[in-house]
C-alpha cells in the first residue's frame, strides 16, 4: 500500500503561512486578530533567526561567534541572538504580556495589554551548531489568565499544556520549516529562502499509528531504571509482526528527532535516569509544545506515567521525562513503565 502523501493537494499549493493562519482564524467566531498577529510575529522572528543560522558556518571566517568580528565589534552567541530576536519582536508586536525563555532565568513581562503568554526555547540543540546539525525553535502560546488591564504575572505562564492555544517549532535544517498547531490539526510550512516566505508543504500531518524507529540516548542506559532498559531490549528483539527489531535514530537535537518521529512514526524518549531523576527536558517550552503537536497529529505524549499535557507547571524551568510518538509505540513504553510499579505483578 502507498503511504499517504505528506504534500498538500493541488488546491492548496502556494498557500503561504500568513494566508493559512488567517484562514484558520476566520473559522473561529469572535476572533479579534490578536492571536493571528502574534503568530505572524513568531513567524517573522523565525525568519530573522533563520538568516543568522545560515551565516553560522561563516563563524570562523567572519567572527560571528568569536569574541570580536571583522569590524572589531563584540559578537554574540547564536542562542543569545535568537533569544533577543524573539523577545524584541514579541515586545514590539504588543500582543504578548509574558514570555518564558530557556535563555532567561526570569520571565519577561512586556508593557501593554497583550492577551497572550509565550513560552519558548529560542534555539534548542545549540550545542549542535558547530557541527552543522539541525537546530530549532520551540514555542507555546497561552491565553493570559490575569486581567489584561493590570500587570501580567508568572501564573500566565505556569499553565498546564492542555490549555495551550497554539504550539509549534521551527527546524533550521537542510531546509527551514515551521510546523504549528492550534489544537485540531498540524501543518508544516517550508521557507523559500529566495523570497523569505513560508509555503504550505505538509498539510494536516498525521503520525502513523505505529512506527519502526526508536530515538533515545542509549549512552544513558546504565542510569535508566530496569523497565526502560527492558523496553529498549524489547525493541531490539526479532519479531516480524510488530516490525521489530526497530531502527535507532538519535540526532541529539530535540526538534530534529521529534520532527522525524512526527513524519515517519515511531518513538522519541528522554526518560528519567539516576543523574536526572526529573528528566532532562523542560516542561514549559520543550515538552508541552511537542505534546500538544503530537496529540493534535494523532500521537501520544507521556512522562511514563502521566499525560504530559496534564502535568501541573510549578516552575518556569521545570524538567520532565518526555516520551512522544505513534500511539501504539507510546502505549508500549507505558506498559513497560507500569510493569515496574510495585504490586503490578507483571513481567512484560
Ligand atoms: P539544550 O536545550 O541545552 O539545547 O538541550 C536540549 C537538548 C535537546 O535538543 C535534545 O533532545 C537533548 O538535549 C539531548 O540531550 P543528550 O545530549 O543528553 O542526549
Ligand atoms: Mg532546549
Amino acid at each position: 500500500m502507498q503511504p499517504p502523501s505528506l504534500h498538500p493537494p493541488a488546491s492548496k499549493v502556494g498557500i503561504t503561512l500568513d494566508q493559512h493562519i488567517a484562514n484558520q482564524m476566520e473559522l473561529s467566531p469572535g476572533a479579534t486578530g490578536h492571536f493571528t498577529s502574534l503568530l505572524y510575529q513568531i513567524a517573522l522572528a523565525a525568519k530573522l533567526v533563520d538568516a543568522r543560522v545560515r551565516q553560522a558556518g561563516l563563524a570562523d571566517i567572519l567572527g560571528y561567534t568569536g569574541e570580536v568580528n571583522v569590524q572589531g565589534e563584540q559578537v554574540q552567541k547564536l542562542d543569545e541572538v535568537a533569544n533577543e530576536t524573539f523577545i524584541t519582536v514579541l515586545k514590539r508586536g504588543g500582543r504578548c504580556c509574558a514570555i518564558a525563555s530557556e535563555e532567561l532565568e526570569d520571565a519577561v513581562f512586556p508593557e501593554g495589554t497583550g492577551r497572550y503568554a509565550v513560552t519558548m526555547d529560542p534555539l534548542d540543540g545549540s550545542s549542535n551548531i558547530d557541527c552543522n546539525v539541525s537546530i530549532g525553535t520551540i514555542f507555546g502560546v497561552y491565553r493570559r489568565k490575569s486581567d489584561h488591564h493590570g500587570p501580567a504575572d508568572v501564573g500566565d505562564l505556569l499553565q498546564p499544556g492542555r490549555d495551550l492555544r497554539a504550539a509549534g517549532y521551527v527546524i533550521y535544517g537542510s531546509s527551514t520549516m515551521l510546523v504549528y498547531s492550534t489544537g485540531k490539526s498540524v501543518h508544516g510550512f517550508t521557507l523559500d529562502p529566495t523570497i523569505g516566505e513560508f509555503f504550505l508543504s505538509h498539510d494536516n500531518i498525521r503520525i502513523p499509528q505505529r512506527g519502526s524507529t526508536f530515538s533515545c540516548n542509549e549512552g544513558n542506559s546504565i542510569r535508566w531504571d530496569e523497565s526502560t532498559r527492558r523496553w529498549v531490549a524489547y525493541l531490539k528483539e526479532q519479531h516480524k509482526e510488530t516490525k521489530r527489531p526497530y531502527t535507532a535514530r538519535y540526532v541529539g537535537s530535540l526538534v530534529a528527532d521529534a520532527h522525524r518521529t512526527l513524519l515517519k512514526g515511531g518513538i522519541f524518549a528522554y526518560p528519567a535516569d539516576n543523574k536526572s531523576p526529573q528528566g532532562k527536558l523542560r516542561l514549559l517550552y520543550e515538552a508541552n509544545p511537542f505534546a500538544f503537536i503530537f496529540e493534535a497529529a494523532g500521537g501520544k505524549a507521556c512522562d511514563g506515567k502521566r499525560r504530559i499535557l496534564d502535568i501541573d507547571a510549578k516552575e518556569l524551568h521545570q524538567r520532565t521525562p518526555l516520551v512522544i510518538g505513534s500511539p501504539d509505540d507510546v502505549a508500549d513504553f507505558e506498559r513497560f513503565a507500569r510493569s515496574s510499579e510495585p504490586g503490578s505483578g507483571s513481567s512484560t
